[in-house]
């Protein structure tokens, strides 16, 4: 990996962007070859009133800003992640992998994918016994959207909450 894909957030960049409140869902896709699938989301969350931002930042090409945003995320008050992404998705799997947020992945069909899909859909829904991804259907957009409001009209936290450690 080149230095030229990471992106640089200075310590003071990152604490200004702290005292900002975030939006309540954050939606993430590894290129912006993905952002037109990933339109009916942004619909749904728009037409339901449910304040989110977009962002272009790609599991491989720019790991430090994908772990930055995911490991910040919570702090500024965002409450589901939506990552959509194609091929080789790493991108909701390094989410959850750096954050508690419930994170829902939206595998993208693009013009180089193997098998329509398939290879995002697996990539998403295999994850490891531990870090969990909610997978939804190939270009799934609009239900990853519908799932994050029905999350969010969830109330907050459960009782004797289990340790986060999981057992590998
Ligand atoms: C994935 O590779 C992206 O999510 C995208 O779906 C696919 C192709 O990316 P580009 O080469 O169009 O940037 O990481």
């Amino acid at each position: 990996m080149s230095a030229e894909h990471e992106t640089q957030t200075s310590p003071i960049g990152l604490l200004e962007e702290l005292d900002e409140p975030g939006p309540l869902v954050g939606i993430l896709v590894g290129s912006e070859s993905d952002l037109e699938a990933m339109d009916p989301a942004l619909a749904e969350l728009r037409e339901r009133g449910i304040s989110h931002e977009l962002k272009v930042l790609s599991a491989h090409r720019n790991p430090r800003g994908v772990a930055e945003y995911a490991s910040t995320a919570q702090l500024r008050g965002v409450r589901v992640i939506i990552a959509g992404a194609g091929m080789a998705a790493a991108l909701p799997g390094v989410v959850a992998a750096y954050s508690d947020l419930p994170v829902i992945g939206v595998p993208l069909r693009s013009s180089k994918s193997v098998g329509d899909g398939l290879d995002a859909l697996l990539a998403i829904a295999q994850m490891p016994p531990g870090v969990p991804v909610a997978c939804v259907s190939v270009d799934g957009a609009r239900n990853a959207a519908i799932l994050a409001a029905r999350i969010l009209a969830q109330g907050g936290g459960y009782p004797q909450a289990p340790s986060i450690q999981s057992e590998q």
